[in-house]
């Protein structure tokens, strides 16, 4: 049983602990399959298409099952690690702890975006991009450099009352919970922190900037205090629908999980406050 702590509590030696496990899944050749996993998924996600992880109710089922093995891969190397989350409402600079050279280092260059310190930099030869859309094996971030700022609490609050988990045409047009939280209406949560820290974030290989796992540990645990709130508002569809994943249908790529068995976080982990 893990317990997901806020990034901005861990201690030293947590923080130096998730690094060094981060670094030895990425030496043993295994962190890359995420990458390459999450941008097949990026690439075949349409909006009129079969649709699993992305512009899609399963959105969040699909993302909570792809952090949980990650966490379990990270939990082989080091049983003491779990996925750390991101409150980006709260902190929301360049200049956070987060981005401190002793976690994940901070935003990269002007000349070309490349994250120059921390653990993940390219000086340290510890974290080459192998799966790349552009070509280039470092790591790039360019923090707040849209001119976005990061969401605010009122705007997650705005999501979070709404009522209804998921609506047709089970896509990028819909209403409800889902689509305003993964971002393509309204006031936009999860894509806008993606675009917020460029670079590899803001693209389908999102997963090669560590920061991807504490961002979307937030978005669950986000979806767990909208469950909370809504105790009588299920998961959405429920059965028949094309394209997407119903409640009890499989997901891909892993044939062997549904949305309802991923609906109570709790067997998985929990969190250090759900509020
Ligand atoms: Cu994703
Ligand atoms: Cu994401």
């Amino acid at each position: 049983m893990s317990l997901r702590k806020n990034q901005a509590d861990l201690t030293a030696g947590e923080k130096r602990r998730f690094v060094d496990a981060l670094l030895e899944l990425k030496r043993r050749g295994r962190y890359d399959a995420y990458v390459t996993t999450h941008n097949a998924f990026i690439m075949s996600d349409t909006d009129f298409g079969d649709r699993v992880g992305h512009r899609s109710p399963s959105f969040l089922p699909w993302h909570r099952r792809f952090l949980i093995q990650f966490e379990q891969d990270l939990q082989a190397i080091d049983a003491s690690v779990t996925l750390p989350y991101w409150d980006w409402t709260a902190d929301r600079a360049p200049g956070s702890s987060l981005w401190a050279p002793d976690f994940l280092g901070g935003t990269g260059r002007a000349r070309d975006g490349q994250v120059m310190d921390g653990p993940f930099s390219a000086a340290g030869k510890g974290w080459p991009i192998n799966v790349s859309v552009d070509g280039r094996r470092y790591l790039r971030r360019a923090l707040g450099a849209q001119g976005l700022q990061l969401p605010t609490r009122a705007e997650v609050d705005s999501v979070l009352s709404l009522s209804t988990y998921d609506t047709a045409p089970w896509n990028s047009a819909s209403q409800g919970f889902r689509n305003h939280l993964e971002g393509w209406r309204g006031v936009n949560l999860h894509n806008r922190v993606h675009v917020w820290v460029g670079g590899q974030m803001a693209t389908g290989v999102s997963p090669n900037d560590p920061v991807f796992w504490l961002h979307h540990a937030f978005v669950d645990k986000l979806w767990a205090q909208w469950q909370q709130r809504h105790p009588h508002s299920p998961y959405l569809p429920t059965a028949d629908t094309a394209d997407v994943v119903d409640l009890n249908d499989t997901m891909r790529p892993w044939n062997d999980v549904t949305p309802a068995d991923l609906l109570d976080h709790t067997p998985y982990y929990t969190f250090d406050t759900l509020v």
